[in-house]
């Protein structure tokens, strides 16, 4: 548009054009989130399942590209893994769970159980390698917590195209700008998982959870979620 009216105009109409869209700034959608450019996102972690854990993040996300995240976080189960992800869902509250999504009644909340909240995982925030949803519980490439504290950073992470995000079409499947757009307008959540419910000092198979209804390599508590906060 902008391109034909200069052609039209030409000259110094084009110039005035030019300098307004200079300064113009991003596009904003409704909700006050730019659209477009470079937004920074920040999310207050609070803890799930009574882990006792809580934190912040911070990402500055431009276009399809998470420029910039850090992920400070304490009081989780020390000096364990912990998966953590941006859940997203065309079709979810973009919330955090309640146990009014405990659909079994047993009292915590599964990663699973949660989904109706926040969604599938978009991004997976591990310290190197891929971060698509494919490493979503790839534990060997998570931060550790260190005395239950982790400060996690990370760059340049493009969003991708993910299939079950709940989209019109084959296979549910959201554009990575799709995602991208709805993560920038504050749509997205972070989770940090991984507690220790009984507090033995690790994530164990015969703890009262058992297995995890993610994948049977997991115990249940490696991937029932710890925290959880909005990127706004
Ligand atoms: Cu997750």
């Amino acid at each position: 548009m902008r391109r034909n009216s200069k052609l039209v105009l030409g000259g110094a109409a084009a110039a005035v054009l030019t300098a307004v869209s200079m300064g113009a700034g991003p596009v904003l959608a409704q909700n006050g989130k730019a659209t477009d450019k470079s937004v920074t996102l920040t999310a207050a972690l609070a803890e799930l399942n009574g882990s006792g854990a809580s934190g912040t993040a911070t990402a500055v996300v431009k276009n399809q590209k998470i420029e910039h995240i850090e992920v400070h976080a304490a009081g989780l189960t020390p000096d364990a893994p912990h998966a953590q992800h941006i859940h997203y869902g065309n079709e979810a509250l973009n919330e955090c769970p309640t146990l009014a999504l405990d659909s079994n009644g047993d009292g915590r909340l599964t990663t699973v159980e949660g989904v109706p909240a926040y969604g599938p995982v978009v991004v997976s925030l591990n310290t190197t390698g891929d971060t698509t949803p494919a490493s979503f519980l790839d534990v060997a490439r998570f931060p550790v917590s260190q005395g239950g504290v982790f400060n996690y950073s990370r760059d340049n992470i493009e969003f991708t195209d993910v299939a079950g995000t709940g989209y019109p079409g084959a296979g549910g499947l959201g554009t990575a700008k799709q995602i991208a757009d709805s993560i920038r307008a504050g749509e997205g959540v972070l989770v940090i998982h991984g507690l220790d419910y009984d507090g033995d000092g690790t994530y164990s198979f015969s703890d009262p959870e058992g297995g995890s209804e993610l994948t049977p390599g997991l115990p249940a508590e490696a991937t029932d979620p710890a925290v959880c906060g909005v990127l706004r």
